[in-house]
């Protein structure tokens, strides 16, 4: 009670002094209010004296945030509340219009959104008010009509009323959910995903039906709907949209037929090509299949079994570093480690390629300093290799290749180039530069697209690969373009076999819905541990370089590499085990590692 006498007293007290103050006319607050663009009102206004003001026949506190919005509505005559509730069931006022703008204002003081009406959030003077129209909150989906065979990509975001621009909301959970019949207040969840750092979810193998896509935190409001279909079931369907060139959907006339491209017809044939040690020939084409193939695994499952063989039996021959970016894209969607830490028994192929392809950063780029396309694919490697967008190598690489960008957003005037770049450049999209990079190269591509193509199968390919990275969709217009290019026997239409290999390759992959990055799985960064031991003296060489200080490490290695070579002799059956755990030491550790384990291969 003491306690409570005590705050009333200092309560008054601080009223009386805000009231002295105001006496002197020295109070305000600072209001704006925004429509979208356009700020409608933007000024200090005098907080009035405590007491209250009648407002529709009720009594509102004077010093309330509706009060003073109504001074402002008279001494503006840029806005005017025009449409002002009252609920009684809320005992609250309700700013329903200002100017034509109905239902959907919202406020908030110092920067926070208050929980009580604006007729009972009451002022002191000197806070900053901001109304605007609109909502705090929203999520972007791909697509509101997509396949089941279709991913959703679904991207929250909340809107900066200061700088009317929308920024990525993290830190929440998207759901699809549908209406419960028993609960009107509280949706059927049907599937839910936590954003990424990206504020992006994607969604796969939704069963047909339609659905609200909204967040769950803000109790699924407000949501976009989802319509998903069958995929169509016949060989012809209706266009129903085209693309211009300014980057937004004009509607046509469901009139131009057009052929579909068969899936699971270019499956059976690209599966057909395989040969009977697993490989589709030269490593080019057996790359790209297999990425393909990794693309979709129920429907090419024998066929990786066979990769997953071959690739781990046979050595590799590439020479180029885009050779090796390239072949590690397919072991990673194969699921096999590109630190090539499970060698497996009798194969040849244990290879560091991550290392490979680090060795050949100058310290500024990747390769050849006059090619770009080797720093596209070595980012596109090393993002799902354990490398952070904080590294030093990833940061300097993704600034070179910004620094290569055409003014026009190509890189290299190139469409394939320019698409894989976006798909490089995207997992660092929340840098500033990064984005504004990815919108220019988006525009580009949008500029460049002729009804859903690119002019040929693998620009169309790769343009896609960023488009998708961006989290678009295919569109229809861009799958009857495959398919007018799909031959008899499911392949794309080309001069010779190889051809048809790589092409339908590009194809399935590109209209698997899904980017290289998607279809590659993820590795850590490996520490080296020997484990496994069965002998005396692998148990001493395993504690003594697990106990093993990195300043004394070299000299201990040298000590023990002559045991370790005896052991290699006696092919004495010691295994080794990696445990993921990122590396922060390059360079010679990591030679010094490698060493360690040629000992043992
Ligand atoms: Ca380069």
């Amino acid at each position: 009670m003491k306690n409570i006498k005590k705050f009333l007293f200092v309560f008054l007290l601080f009223i009386s002094v805000t009231g002295t103050i105001h006496a002197e006319g020295t109070l305000s607050v600072n209001l704006t209010i925004r429509d979208g663009d356009n700020i409608i009102f933007e000024n200090s206004v005098p907080l009035p004296a405590p007491g209250t003001i009648e407002l529709q026949g009720r009594l509102i506190d004077a010093q309330s945030v509706l009060s003073v919005l109504n001074d402002a509505d008279s001494s503006s005559e840029n806005f005017a509340i025009t449409d002002l509730v009252y609920y009684e069931s809320f005992g609250s006022f309700y700013i329903k219009c200002i100017n034509d703008k109905c239902d959907n204002w919202q406020y908030t003081v110092d920067d926070v959104y208050p929980f009580v009406s604006v007729d009972q959030y009451i002022l002191s003077g000197g806070e900053n008010i901001y109304l605007y129209f609109g909502p705090q909150n929203r999520v972007l989906v791909s697509s509101n009509s997509i396949t089941t065979e279709e991913n959703l990509t679904v991207t929250a975001e909340k809107y900066n009323y200061q700088d009317n621009i929308w920024v990525i909301r993290t830190g929440v959970t998207v759901g699809l959910t549908q209406p419960d019949p028993d609960n009107p207040w509280s949706p059927i969840e049907i599937q839910t995903q936590a954003v990424s750092e990206n504020g992006q979810a994607i969604f796969s193998s939704i069963p047909e039906g339609t659905y609200n896509v909204g967040i769950k935190e803000d109790f699924y409001f407000p949501t976009e709907a989802l319509t998903v279909v069958a995929p169509p079931p016949s060989p012809t369907h209706h266009s129903s949209g085209s693309y211009i060139s300014s980057g937004s959907y004009i509607s046509t006339l469901p009139t131009v037929s057009k052929t579909v491209f068969d899936t699971k017809k270019a499956f059976e044939f690209l599966i057909s090509q395989q040969k009977a040690d697993g490989s589709f020939g030269e490593d080019i084409y057996t790359d790209w299949a297999t990425i393909a193939l990794s693309s979709n695994p129920d429907l090419s499952r024998l066929s990786l079994d066979k990769l997953i063989k071959y690739l781990s039996e046979n050595k590799f021959t590439g020479t180029l570093l885009t050779d090796y970016e390239r072949h590690v894209m397919a072991l990673m969607s194969l699921g096999l480690s590109p630190y090539n830490i499970y060698p497996t028994s009798g194969g040849t192929s244990n290879e560091n390629y991550i290392q490979k392809i680090v060795e050949k950063f100058d310290g500024t780029q990747f390769g050849d300093p006059e090619q770009i396309n080797d720093d596209i694919f070595a980012l596109i490697v090393l993002q799902n290799a354990g490398y952070s967008p904080e590294e030093e190598i990833i940061k300097k690489t993704s600034n070179f290749l910004i620094s290569k960008q055409k003014e026009n957003g190509s890189w290299g005037e190139d469409i394939d180039l320019t698409g894989a770049g976006i798909e490089a450049l995207f997992f660092l999209n929340l840098d500033e530069q990064v984005k504004i990079s990815l919108d220019k190269a988006q525009k580009f591509l949008r500029e460049k697209e002729i009804s859903g193509n690119w002019k040929n199968i693998s620009s169309t390919a790769w343009a896609l690969q960023g488009i998708l990275a961006l989290g678009e969709n295919v569109k229809d217009s861009t799958r009857g373009y495959f398919g007018e290019n799909q031959d008899e026997d499911g392949s794309i239409k080309a001069d010779n076999i190889q051809n048809k290999i790589w092409q339908t390759s590009y194809a399935l992959t590109s209209l698997s819905g899904k980017t290289w990055n998607q279809i590659m799985q993820k590795f850590e960064k490996p520490k080296f541990e020997v484990s496994q031991i069965k002998t005396n003296q692998n148990q001493i060489l395993r504690s003594k370089i697990d106990n093993s200080h990195e300043k004394t490490f070299v000299k201990k290695i040298k000590k023990f590499q002559k045991s370790a070579q005896n052991l290699e002799e006696k092919k004495l059956d010691a295994t080794q085990k990696i445990i993921p755990e990122p590396i922060k030491r390059q360079g010679w550790i990591k030679r010094l590692i490698n060493k360690i384990f040629s000992i043992f291969s």
